[in-house]
């Protein structure tokens, strides 16, 4: 692939960020800008799927933004901003819905778990989701995008209407020579998209539920407790953690005694990424030991890594004038490049500009 390496992720404003979303999204997020050119985005157009009427949509993108920022993304060397200031991501999610099948929205297990029984009531704006979540990335040409286990899905569908875009204007693409060389699979085409890579690695690619091992630690879970907030004080993460459900059996000795036993593997995941080590080194140190030692040892660790955060948050969230102002410079940069790319898109499909 010859397209330039770029990394683009968004986030949601629907809510408070957890551990999560922390771990599995921002803490990557941090770490690539030493390495890529990134692009990170406060998708506040995709949070109106989950509620369309928000008394606090624009202090949402905010905090989230402030969450950014707090973490350590440095918004003068990469862009931060909310996606609805750049409306390019909108109009390429249009055509991206005349590219992509109804099947292929259908069978998304998001929309399956988020519409439940009543799917015929769902929005449109649901079923589509994951149409606008190729736009923003490919409005850039991305090619890599960090995120937790949850958007693997979507992420394949992404490359599924790039692939089925360059292929559809395949002509087009050559004779205004606007293609460059993407790999699919055995053989190269001249192609408008790149096929982005999914970045899912590390311990915690899916932190669970600290109530129910099985079930994916979320924002919408009606119970606090299932998560540790980015916005809770060290009491209540320990609280929260002394609280976790777990197994009565100590930890084992061995990664494969974590088998059959998801709430175990959850809290020795936290606590392998919180660490920055492996699973294996935190078996290492506790194998063998209660639970009633190890999460004593696991809340003092988040308390130490998240409490800086959180206070960073707080801190950036209150001065509006600056979040803002990010948001701002950062819209005008990233429309600069999206608008770009929606000239070549509109020149391929046949729209009149100009
Ligand atoms: N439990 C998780 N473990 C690891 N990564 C996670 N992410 C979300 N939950 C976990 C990652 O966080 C990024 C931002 O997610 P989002 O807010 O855009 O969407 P989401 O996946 O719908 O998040 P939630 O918290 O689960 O919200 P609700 O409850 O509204 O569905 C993404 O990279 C996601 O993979």
């Amino acid at each position: 692939m010859t397209f330039k390496p770029l990394v683009f992720s968004g986030v949601q404003p629907t809510g408070h960020l957890h551990l999560g979303n922390y771990l599995g999204a921002l803490r990557k997020f941090v770490a690539l800008q030493d390495s890529h050119d990134c692009i990170y985005c406060v998708v506040d157009l995709h949070s109106l799927t989950a509620t369309l009427v928000h008394d606090d949509l624009a202090d949402q993108t905010r905090a989230i933004t402030a969450a950014f920022l707090a973490s350590g993304i440095d918004p003068q060397k990469h862009i931060v901003f909310n996606q609805s200031r750049v409306p390019q991501h909108a109009e390429l999610a249009w055509i991206f819905n005349c590219v992509a099948r109804i099947g292929w929205m259908n069978r998304m297990t998001q929309f399956k778990d988020k519409a439940g029984k009543d799917r015929e009531n769902a929005s449109l704006g649901l079923l589509a989701y994951p149409s606008l979540m190729a736009a923003d990335i490919l409005v850039y040409r991305a090619t890599h995008v960090p995120v937790g286990d949850d958007q693997k899905q979507h992420l394949e569908l992404t490359r599924d209407i790039a692939a089925k875009f360059n292929n559809d204007f395949s002509r087009r693409i050559g004779e205004l020579g606007v293609g460059q060389p993407v790999e699919m699979g055995e053989e190269t085409v001249n192609g408008f998209f790149p096929l982005t890579e999914p970045l899912i690695e590390g311990p915690a690619t899916r932190v669970m539920s600290l109530r129910d091992g099985t079930r994916k630690m979320s924002k919408s879970d009606p119970s606090d407790l299932s998560r540790i907030n980015l916005t809770d004080d060290a009491d209540q993460i320990a609280r929260k953690i002394k609280k976790a459900k777990t197994d009565p059996e100590p930890l084992p000795s061995d990664l494969e005694g974590l088998a059959g036993r998801p709430e175990a593997e959850n809290l020795v995941g936290i606590y392998a990424a919180l660490a920055d080590t492996t699973r294996a080194a935190v078996i290492g140190d506790f194998g063998g030991r209660q639970f009633s030692e190890f999460k004593p040892a696991l809340a003092e660790l988040a308390v130490e890594k998240l409490a800086p955060v959180s206070a960073e948050m707080r801190r950036i969230t209150a001065d509006h004038a600056y979040v803002d102002g990010v948001l701002r410079a950062g819209g005008e940069r990233a429309a600069a490049l999206a608008e770009a790319t929606m000239r070549d898109v509109r020149d391929i499909v046949g729209l009149l500009q100009g």
